[in-house]
């Protein structure tokens, strides 16, 4: 069967041919990087549609994480268009944190549209680095989508655990590697992943992001098994929750 998911690589390697090219010459990922927010919006426009319901369940808790003045200091990491921030409760004063500086246009219109918020600031970091944000100075972090594109997930778990005051929540939602290697949808995230991968900025369809979360250090792991509806096949499997440090 291995032979079967190489035959459909090696046409995709053909197909995507000249993006090899490209990254081997080593001007793919100025290319992608400038790109990919306006990538990412139409993509986002789609997949915001399909997950409303399953935001909106995950971030009704938020407000049980505010500080003892009755305010919550939110950083989004990996923040990319801004697509979560309607989600957030009246009065958070969010910091955002994104490894590439080219969201600046869409995110300043997201941050227009979200006048409900405070922004604090917009931080261009590497997740799992993120020096710039001091220890125990944040009562929520939240990523989603973010994980399938940073190779060292243990790291980023490591640094929201850092910044986050004890007490304080994690919340994410990541497309994952499919958990039955028999389904079509596993199939295709073998397929896929190294043509995916370079085109969509790194992004990895096989991460097993669960496993690193039960291993972080979190006192507490709140973490769901979904599958997402309405969206393209190799991205259905997700998992969602929160951890508590
Ligand atoms: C698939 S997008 C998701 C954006 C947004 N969180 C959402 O749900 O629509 C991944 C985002 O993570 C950012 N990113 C990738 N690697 C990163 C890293 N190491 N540190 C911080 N952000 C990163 C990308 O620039 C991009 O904005
Ligand atoms: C709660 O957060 C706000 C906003 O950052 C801050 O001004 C305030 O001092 C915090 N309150 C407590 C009790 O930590
Ligand atoms: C999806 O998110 C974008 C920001 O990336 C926002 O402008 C847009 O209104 C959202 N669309 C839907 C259907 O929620
Ligand atoms: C609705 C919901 O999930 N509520 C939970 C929010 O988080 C706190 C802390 O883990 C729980 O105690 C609530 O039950």
């Amino acid at each position: 069967m291995s032979l079967f998911i190489l035959t459909f690589q090696l046409i995709l390697y053909l197909l995507a041919f000249p993006i090899y090219v490209l990254n081997f010459i080593g001007i793919w990922d100025k290319i992608i990087k400038k790109l990919f927010p306006a990538l990412l919006f139409r993509l986002t426009e789609m997949y915001n549609k399909s997950m409303e319901g399953i935001k909106r369940d995950l971030f009704s808790n938020l407000s049980y994480f505010e500080n003892a003045s009755k305010e919550i200091n939110l950083l989004e990491i990996g923040c990319g268009t801004g697509a979560n921030f309607k989600f957030y409760p009246n009065g958070c004063k969010i910091t955002c944190l994104d490894l590439n500086p080219n969201f600046q246009s869409y995110l300043s219109k997201s941050q227009t549209e979200s006048d409900h918020l405070k922004f604090e600031g917009f931080v261009v970091a590497s997740a799992d680095n993120m020096t710039p944000v001091p220890d125990a100075s944040m009562d929520v972090v939240v990523c989603t989508l973010l994980v399938c594109s940073v190779p060292n997930t243990p790291k980023v778990l490591d640094e929201v655990w850092r910044v986050l005051k004890p007490g304080g929540a994690f919340y994410f939602l990541e497309h994952v590697a499919s958990t039955d290697d028999s389904t079509l949808v596993s199939y295709l995230q073998r397929i896929l992943n190294p043509t995916w991968r370079l085109c969509l900025d790194g992004c990895d369809l096989r991460k097993t992001t669960w496993k690193d979360l039960e291993k972080a250090k979190f006192s507490e792991l709140k973490l769901r098994h979904i599958q997402a509806p309405n969206v393209i096949k190799p991205i259905t499997p997700h998992i969602v929750g929160y951890a508590i440090k």
